[in-house]
């Protein structure tokens, strides 16, 4: 049965199999890593347009266009959070100071200890993909992943890093932390998409 669109005043649609969660939990692999601004940076780096590696210490970082978006949340553990406001610099603005070659079709994003996710280039490229400093105005936390964590509204969480470091461009796919243990190459909540074997030829790279 088709279900109506959310309407005004309703609870907005969850996906298939998730539930609306009250606060915020925290989720991850791994220790909490210690910020330490002299040693961050973020780097885009890979098959860059101009074959170079892009740098931004944190202050650079910090001085780049401030977006905010709206967006939801959802984990595969089934817990969502819907209408979430989150601000700091779009992946779009990120894409447009450093440039893929056009043979770029997937993007991996690095974080702290060295926990990836994979993207294809046209999630990235998604109007509310964020590379998120704040929630609801306020600073992130550690926990979640200060100073800058990614978001991308439309896929499961796990594509979203906490600690993020840099961004690589790739012209093949390569499966991410996750994606490599058993999750979904792609990770489309709407389409639920949650494990590798439920991964149809030409979703990604075998596991
Ligand atoms: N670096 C890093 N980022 C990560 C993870 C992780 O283990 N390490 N877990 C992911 C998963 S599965 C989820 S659901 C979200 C949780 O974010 P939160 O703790 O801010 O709710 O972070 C994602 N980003
Ligand atoms: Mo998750």
């Amino acid at each position: 049965m088709v279900q109506p669109e959310s309407r005004e005043g309703e609870r907005p649609q969850l996906p298939p199999g998730q539930r609306l969660q009250r606060g915020w939990p925290v989720t991850h692999y791994g220790p909490v890593p210690r910020f330490r601004p002299e040693r961050w940076e973020f780097r885009v780096f890979g098959a860059t347009a101009d074959g170079g590696t892009h740098r931004w210490n944190h202050e650079e970082f910090s001085a780049l266009p401030y977006e905010t978006v709206v967006g939801d949340f959802h984990c595969v553990t089934r817990f969502s959070m819907v209408d979430v406001e989150w601000g700091g610099v779009t992946a779009r603005t990120v894409l447009e100071l450093a440039p893929p070659a056009p043979e770029v079709t997937h993007v991996m994003v690095w974080a702290e200890y060295g926990y990836s996710a994979n993207l294809r280039l046209s999630d990235f490229t998604a109007e509310d993909a964020i590379f998120a400093t704040h929630r609801a105005g306020e600073p992130l936390t550690a926990e979640h992943g200060f100073p800058v964590r990614l978001i991308v509204p439309h896929l499961y969480a796990w594509k979203g890093p906490k600690w993020v470091r840099g961004v690589e461009y790739m012209t093949a796919d390569r499966r991410g932390f996750w994606e490599e243990r058993g999750y979904h190459n792609i990770g489309d909540p709407w389409r639920e998409q949650r494990y590798s074997y439920q991964e149809e030829p030409g979703d990604g790279p075998e596991l």
